[in-house]
């Protein structure tokens, strides 16, 4: 057992290291004004890192889940609104590999890595189906060979820039969750529109948006998996996604860590530097403890994924303790820096933002708790 990344892992961590300084940071107050940063994905596209999943032959990194949740931690440090732009690609990518057709993979795979597509987008949640996935009420129907596609989904990560959409609809209404069927929408499809851009609290510089689709057409061809297959789909997607989150937050939680560290190594209060006494140091203890224990349940999900696994729990377990110590080391943080950090632009204050939403986003804590106790309660 290793407790270090390793070999290829190690290698796609420093590289996601070195983009961050090199491409992310210059633009980071910028794309956190709102910006959404276009530029940094035209970059990453070059670089692999938008599919580090996805097999070479299609331009991605041909790496498994323990080099990704890595590499999103190192983009979140420096630009969380870019790494959750980049977690929401790599999944959409995934997906398509997994339970695409060679057609849909040839024909989406090289555009998403390549960041000829900006981003890929992920349609599941409506106003009445976050938490309960299962009662979205988009529907398809069939007419002919085609498809037609109506209803509206909230809350969708670059559901305007992207280059594919992966939308969840009811094809058949009497069957719960095994009535869902997963598509591949793009963008330009008639009857496919735009909502609503929300004003966010954090990762301001992603793009969060209302989808409607009226009277949609769609061939089957752009059916991804089987009649019914759409919730596994989607499920599947989560668990992947959920520890990219995890990466995510924690690298926040780093990142803040790092600012605390330094600033109280800097000032000096009654002629002794505040990293000296010894609430600080009891504070910033508690912060490493916290990210490192969740850093550890963060590769323990991604490693048993690439092990061929079922991970579930774990990202689940994983997801709840990384966002919530990322929540607390930022707020920690906040304190520790105090009114520096009141600054809006400040790092710690950009972080104090852009954390809270990964206890909501990819399933509240509150649903990972459910998926936790579901499971121990089928183990018993
Ligand atoms: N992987 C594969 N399949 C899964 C799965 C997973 N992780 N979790 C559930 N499934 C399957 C089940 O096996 C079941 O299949 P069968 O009908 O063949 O038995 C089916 O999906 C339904 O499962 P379940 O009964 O557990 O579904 P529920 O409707 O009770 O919902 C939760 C389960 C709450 C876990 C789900 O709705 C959920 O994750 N909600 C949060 C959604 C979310 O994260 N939204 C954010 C969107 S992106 S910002």
């Amino acid at each position: 057992m290793q407790f270090e990344l390793t070999g290829r892992d190690a290698e796609i961590a420093a590289l996601a290291k070195q983009v961050g300084q090199d491409v992310l940071q210059p633009h980071a107050a910028a794309t956190d004004a709102g910006n959404f940063p276009a530029q940094n994905l035209r970059a990453l596209g070059t670089t692999g890192l938008l599919g580090i999943k996805i097999r070479k032959e299609y331009g991605g990194l041909q790496a498994g889940n323990v080099a990704y949740v890595a590499a999103i931690r190192e983009l979140a440090g420096v630009c969380a609104s870019t790494a959750v732009t980049v977690a929401v690609t790599n999944m959409v990518g995934d997906m398509i590999q997994l339970y695409g057709s060679e057609d849909q993979r040839q024909r989406h795979l090289p555009q998403l890595t390549s960041g000829q597509y900006l981003a890929g987008s992920f349609a599941l949640s409506e106003t009445g189906a976050g938490s309960d996935a299962a009662a979205l009420r988009t529907r398809a129907e069939r007419d002919g060979d085609d498809w037609i596609l109506n209803g509206s989904k909230m809350w969708i990560t670059s559901g305007d820039v992207a280059g594919v959409t992966l939308v969840m609809a009811k094809t058949d209404g009497t069957k719960g969750s095994r009535g869902i069927t997963a598509f591949l929408v793009e963008p330009g499809t008639p009857g496919f529109e735009i909502g609503r851009h929300e004003e966010k609290l954090g990762l301001r510089g992603s793009s969060t948006v209302a989808l409607s689709f009226v009277d949609c057409r769609l061939p089957d061809s752009a059916r991804l998996g089987g009649e019914g297959q759409g919730f596994e789909i989607a499920m599947t997607a989560l668990d992947g996604g959920r520890c990219g989150i995890g990466g995510q937050a924690l690298g926040m939680g780093y990142r803040v860590l790092a600012e605390s560290a330094r600033h109280l190594e800097a000032r000096k209060s009654a002629d002794k530097t505040l990293g000296t006494d010894q609430n600080s140091q009891f504070r910033l203890a508690d912060m490493a403890m916290r990210l490192d224990a969740a850093w550890l349940m963060v590769l323990r999900a991604a490693w048993l994924g690439d092990q061929g696994k079922k991970m579930s729990r774990e990202a689940a377990m994983a997801k709840v303790m990384a966002s919530e110590a990322g929540d607390f080391a930022a707020k920690t943080a906040m304190q520790l820096v105090g009114a520096a950090a009141l600054d809006a632009r400040h790092p710690v204050a950009r972080a104090l933002r852009d954390v809270r939403v990964s206890r909501i986003y990819e399933g509240t804590s509150e649903i990972q708790r459910l998926v936790i106790a579901r499971s121990l309660a089928a183990s018993v």
